[in-house]
């Protein structure tokens, strides 16, 4: 068995230009997919083999299980998940987009995406977003960006993120709002010249996508049939600091390496 780390190739020009890059070929072994797997149905069961809990989160264990179910810093509570989230393609691909001497994990949602059974409705949505509206406690300019690993396959009919090319450059705007399960695009506006173009991220199991903080995103309903999992992995590179260098709400963490490891060292 090889344990070669398979290392994507990623160019600085594509990510500082579409705001995103899709890396759809598997670069997480799967053995390591299927612990996380495993530990993200642990969680989504309350049960935590590090003794430590998730932080607070929208959705608990036992809450409805058609809703989309988005759990704060899972890697916390569950090993296999730490080492999911400090796998080095990961950081070797953020540097690469970046041009990073350091890449540092320093959030991370668990994301699991239900199909629902026909006739039920449930909030499943991701509204369109820029990250970086609810980043406030980063100072401004501060060089922030998202893996999303895919643990299950992700296609066209299972709600992928969806991208807006080249908004990573149009500048934080107000329209966004994460839980909204309405067509919310009118409130967003493209510079002049610019338009609106959406491009999925379809990926498989052990693919993950790139994207800055200022990208504008969402995801729909899924359809496929079975659930879409995976985890949105907040990133930061040297070029990055804490608003008064405070540790507090989402910068709490940065500085204990059991819940937020550097995945990159140049
Ligand atoms: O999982 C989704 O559909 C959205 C995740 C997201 O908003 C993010 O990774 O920044």
């Amino acid at each position: 068995m090889s344990l070669a780390i398979d290392y994507p190739t990623v160019t600085r020009e594509q990510y500082e230009r579409d705001g995103f890059v899709i890396l759809n070929r598997p670069l997480i072994p799967s053995g390591l997919l299927q612990r996380a797997i495993e530990g993200m149905d642990a969680i989504r069961r309350g049960e935590y083999d590090t003794g430590r809990t998730p932080q607070p989160s929208v959705w608990n264990p036992g809450d409805d299980p058609n809703a989309l179910c988005k759990i704060e810093m899972p890697q916390m509570a569950n090993r296999a998940i730490l080492e999911l989230v400090s796998h080095p393609a990961i950081g070797a691909a953020a540097a690469a987009a970046t041009g990073a001497h350091t890449v540092q994990v320093w959030w991370v949602q668990l994301l699991y995406k239900p199909c629902l059974p026909p006739g039920v409705t449930a909030k499943t949505n991701v509204g369109w977003h820029q990250d970086r509206h609810y980043w406030g406690q980063w100072e401004p300019g501060s060089e922030l960006l998202t893996a999303w690993v895919a643990l299950s396959d992700v296609t066209p009919s299972s709600g992928p993120m969806v991208f807006v090319r080249g908004s990573n450059t149009w500048g934080l705007q107000r329209g966004s709002d994460f839980f909204a399960q309405t067509d919310i695009r009118s409130s967003f506006q493209s510079p002049a010249g610019k338009t609106w173009e959406e491009t999925p991220a379809v990926l498989p199991p052990g693919g993950f996508s790139l994207h800055h903080n200022l990208t504008i995103h969402g995801s729909g309903p899924n359809m496929a049939g079975a659930p879409r999992r995976g985890f949105a992995i907040h990133l930061r590179t040297d070029k990055s600091k804490p608003v008064g260098d405070k540790r507090e709400g989402l910068t709490a963490f940065i500085d204990d390496p059991s819940a937020c490891p550097v995945i990159y060292r140049a």
